[in-house]
Order: structure tokens, then C-alpha cells, then sequence
């Protein structure tokens, strides 16, 4: 501890002096933005409609990113290292489950890599090495322990060919493999089928908990298992992760190919039919695609084909010449609401890397439009009457995820200064004393006390990305949902 906090006080002091012209860039009040995205109430009156620097270049622009991850890594050492996560308003910190599993450092790893901060990454891998325990008597969310510890570690595995990460992937993946396991009652009844996993799973003992779950929870697991399978040879991960995910499209509509949102695990039977892209389904979908793209298994595209075509068809909605992606009815396909959110906004950036990019741009410029419209994104508004549902914001990544992967995809940059134009937002309003945090309304502006670990793994990572990503073997690479790059053929193998 005391030699990391002695690191960060030297780069810190390194950065401020290099970077002194431009941390945190230089704020052109309430009217700037990106891409000219029009006026007017209806379609197009993004808040941000002025003009951008156009002679800020890319390399001050990555220096303003680096600046502002090391101050948020930096109150994070000094506030709460070894805890889950910082609570950077009362400079506290909280762990997830009682214990911590050092939840912020692992979600870390690649982002100090692909950053340059290698030091502070081989110095955090020893750390985890030494303090990172999965023993522990707690019962664990499957899907967000996958996506942030599991995915971290197998990432940093991938970067820096460590053996010690792998083992402590394969001593995670080994404790959450019950939640795919059939249990039965005591009189011998199966209490869950079809391969869709349970909820929760305690590390230490194995017990299975929870009755009901989403298709994200069961959908999201099949990149970083595949992943465990590829690297340790044996066939249980991959075999268990892509039963889940038939699971739920098994259960699709036969009117629609539509999946709704909630079913119970037990007898596998939906108990919200309701249909959407946000938060518990979205990265179902994502991980279709990207299962294809990494294990080049045929099964998951043609599934994802048929997903796709479907949320295309029924979810898509177009008001006032913008497009949006509402909800609606799985087993009729009519529209049952119109709201949308930061969550939804992963979908442009699937949509262009799956090669539907004249959607995937339409979509982006809703997204960015909502965002301008209040200065920092909702978590879920009506796009029918463009009114807040959900004022917060929770320092999401998904936005600029997608403007990174448009970048990518078309060449176009513009989406750098949409990408742009947004992290200078979040310095605005989200930066505090000793790091960032959370809105707990984008009207107000008001702070809340939370910095997820997701922003240090992947708001920051991608905002990094749009303006330096040479560390990153993009046409090798697929991120899993939190923003860790899992490569086909791991670089340090590449490299030896
Ligand atoms: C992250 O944990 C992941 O991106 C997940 O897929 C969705 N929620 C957060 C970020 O918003």
C-alpha cells in the first residue's frame, strides 16, 4: 500500500507537471458540443450545439483523459484501496458483500495497461496476487462477479501472461460453476431447468440462490467462460455458459423471436413478457455477436441473425425523424412504452461492429442528442415527450463505448468530438475533491456519493480509446461487457 501511494504521488506529480496546460481541458461554457446536432424542441435541440476546439489535438486530448483517470485511481489509493468501491464525496469506501473482493483494482487492470501506467498494473497484479481471496462464505451476484472479477482477471491474464491471474480465474470460475448445476428438492423435484443458471451462488459453500432472473444474467457469462475453457483446456465453462444462453433463446416467441425480461429459473417460464435493449437484456445480445466473433462458433450468429432482426422489427421506433429503441410485448410485438436510457445507449456501437452501420450512426445521434439535451445523459427518459423517468446518472460508460466503436468502423471524426465533447461534461459535473461520482439528477446536477467501478474499467477506458488505443489489438480483441479486452490469441503469447 504504502509503495503504491508513494507511485501515485510521483506520477501525479509528473502528470500535473507535463499536463499543466490542459488538465481537465478548458470548459467552453454551457454551449459546446460535438457534431452540429441541430435546434429546435423536436428532433434535434441538442444543449450542446456550439463549436469544438478543432485544434485541440488527439495527443492533448489523451493527455486531459490520462489526467483525469489518474486523479479518479489516485483518491481511490488513498480513500479506499483494497475495498470494492470509493464513495468519493464522503472520501469513504463500501464493499459489495461484507468482504472486500477488490472489485475497483481488478475492474482496473487492463485500463492501467492499455493507459500506459505500467507500474501501477504490475504493482496491482502482485497486490491482487497476494491479498485477492474467493473463499469467502458470501453469496455473489453470477453476473457482475463474471463480468468485473472473472473478465478482469482472465483480461490482465491475456496482457501480461501471469500465471497467478489465471489461477485465480480458474479458482472463481470453478466456485460460480454451481450456479449452472441442477439442483433438486428433497423429494427429488428439479428445481431449475434448461441450463439457466441461478442468480446468486455462495463462493465458499456453492449453494444456489434465487428464484427468478433476466436474460442478461443468464446471457452475459459466455465470453469470459469460453474464455476460461480456451485457456485451461477443459470444456465445462464453454458448454455450461452457451446452455444458458439457448436456454433463453429457446424460450423466444414463436410470434416474434422476441425475449422478454424476467423468468423464473425454476420452470424456466417468463413472468415479464416485456421486451426491450436496456438494462436486463441488453448484453444478451451483445454476447450473441461477440460469442461469434471470439469462438467463431456459427450457432451464436445465427442466433444473434434472429434476435437482431427481431428487436429491429418491433423495438425500434422512430418520433420526430429520431430513432429510439422502446419496449414492447413479446408475444404480440406492440408497443407497451417508450422510454430509454444511458443503458440502451451499448447499442449503436453492437449494431456497427455487427456491420448495420447506417443504424447504428441514426442511433448514436439520438443518444447524443439526449445527452446534450441535459448536459449529461438520464438514466431513463420518454422519448415521446422527451421528459425524465430517471434523473440519475451513474458515470455509464455505454455511450462512449459505442462512439469509440463508430470511430472504429467508419473512420468518421466525428465521433471523437462527440466522445470529446462528453468527457469534458463529466469533468464539469462529475469530478470531485479526489475523484468522480455519480448524478443524482442530470437536471440539478446535484452529486451523489458513489464511483462505480465500471467508470475506472470502462467510461474511462473508452474515453482513453477514442483519442489513443495502440495498445490495443483491436482487430484481435473483443470487449467483454465491462470493458475487458479477450483476444482470440492472447498478445504476451503472440509476443513470446
Ligand atoms: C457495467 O457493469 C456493464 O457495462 C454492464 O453490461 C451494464 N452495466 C454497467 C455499466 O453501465
Amino acid at each position: 500500500m504504502r509503495n503504491n501511494l508513494f507511485a501515485v504521488a510521483i506520477v501525479g506529480l509528473m502528470l500535473a507537471t507535463i499536463f499543466s496546460g490542459c488538465v481537465g481541458g478548458e470548459r467552453k461554457g454551457d454551449d459546446n458540443g460535438g457534431t452540429d446536432n441541430g435546434g429546435g424542441d423536436g428532433a434535434n435541440d441538442g444543449g450542446n450545439g456550439g463549436a469544438i476546439d478543432v485544434n485541440t489535438t488527439d495527443a492533448q486530448r489523451r493527455s486531459e483523459v490520462l489526467v483525469e483517470f489518474y486523479h479518479a485511481w489516485a483518491g481511490y489509493v488513498n480513500y479506499a484501496w483494497g475495498h470494492d468501491i470509493l464513495k468519493p464525496v464522503s472520501k469513504n469506501w463500501s464493499d459489495w458483500y461484507g468482504e472486500p473482493l477488490l472489485m475497483t483494482i481488478v475492474d482496473s487492470l487492463d485500463t492501467l495497461y492499455l493507459m500506459g501506467f505500467d507500474s501501477f498494473f504490475f504493482s496491482a497484479i502482485e497486490y491482487v496476487k497476494k491479498n485477492l481471496s474467493f473463499d469467502k462464505d458470501i453469496d455473489v451476484q453470477v453476473f457482475e462477479i463474471t463480468i468485473r472479477e472473472l473478465g478482469g482477471l482472465l483480461s490482465a491474464y491475456q496482457l501480461s501472461g501471469d500465471e497467478g491471474l489465471l489461477n485465480l480465474a480458474k479458482d472463481l470460475g470453478n466456485r460460480l460453476m454451481p450456479a449452472f448445476t441442477q439442483s433438486y428438492t428433497p423429494a427429488g423435484i428439479p428445481v431449475q431447468v434448461g441450463g439457466i443458471p441461478y442468480r446468486y451462488v455462495n463462493l465458499k459453500t456453492g449453494a444456489t440462490s434465487g428464484t427468478t432472473t433476466n436474460p442478461a444474467e443468464v446471457g452475459t457469462l459466455m465470453l469470459e467462460f469460453g474464455t476460461l475453457s480456451k485457456l485451461t483446456g477443459d470444456e465445462k465453462y464453454y458448454n455450461a455458459a452457451k446452455a444458458a444462453m439457448v436456454a433463453i433463446y429457446d424460450r423466444r416467441a414463436p410470434t416474434t423471436n422476441l425475449i422478454g425480461s424476467g423468468i423464473d429459473n425454476y420452470i424456466g417460464v417468463w413472468f415479464s413478457p416485456t421486451s426491450h435493449v436496456g438494462g436486463g437484456i441488453d448484453s444478451y445480445y451483445e454476447y450473441l455477436w461477440k460469442a461469434w466473433v471470439l469462438f467463431g462458433d456459427q450457432d451464436f450468429k445465427d442466433m444473434y441473425d434472429t434476435c437482431i432482426a427481431a428487436v429491429n422489427q418491433y423495438l425500434a421506433d422512430e418520433v420526430n425523424g429520431m430513432l429510439w429503441y422502446g419496449s414492447a410485448d413479446m408475444v404480440t410485438g406492440q408497443r407497451s412504452e417508450t422510454t430509454f436510457g444511458s443503458l440502451h445507449m451499448f447499442l449503436p456501437g453492437l449494431l456497427a461492429i455487427s456491420g448495420n452501420v447506417p443504424q447504428a450512426e441514426k442511433l448514436m445521434e439520438s443518444g447524443y442528442y439526449m445527452w446534450n439535451k441535459w448536459g449529461i445523459e438520464p438514466e431513463m427518459m420518454d422519448y415521446s415527450t422527451m421528459t425524465l423517468t430517471s434523473p440519475n446518472y451513474e458515470l455509464r460508460p455505454e455511450i462512449f463505448e459505442s462512439a469509440y466503436h463508430l470511430w472504429k468502423v467508419t473512420g468518421d471524426p466525428k465521433y471523437k468530438e462527440m466522445g470529446y465533447s462528453m468527457f469534458q461534461d463529466l469533468v464539469q459535473y462529475c469530478r470531485t475533491d479526489i475523484a468522480y461520482t455519480k448524478l443524482n439528477s442530470v437536471e440539478t446536477k446535484e452529486q451523489g456519493d458513489y464511483m462505480d467501478s465500471f467508470f475506472l474499467a470502462e467510461t474511462m477506458k473508452y474515453c482513453f480509446l477514442l483519442f489513443e488505443d495502440s495498445r490495443l489489438d483491436y482487430s484481435n480483441a473483443v470487449f467483454n461487457t465491462e470493458a475487458h479486452p479477450l483476444y482470440k490469441v492472447s498478445p504476451f503469447t503472440k509476443n513470446q
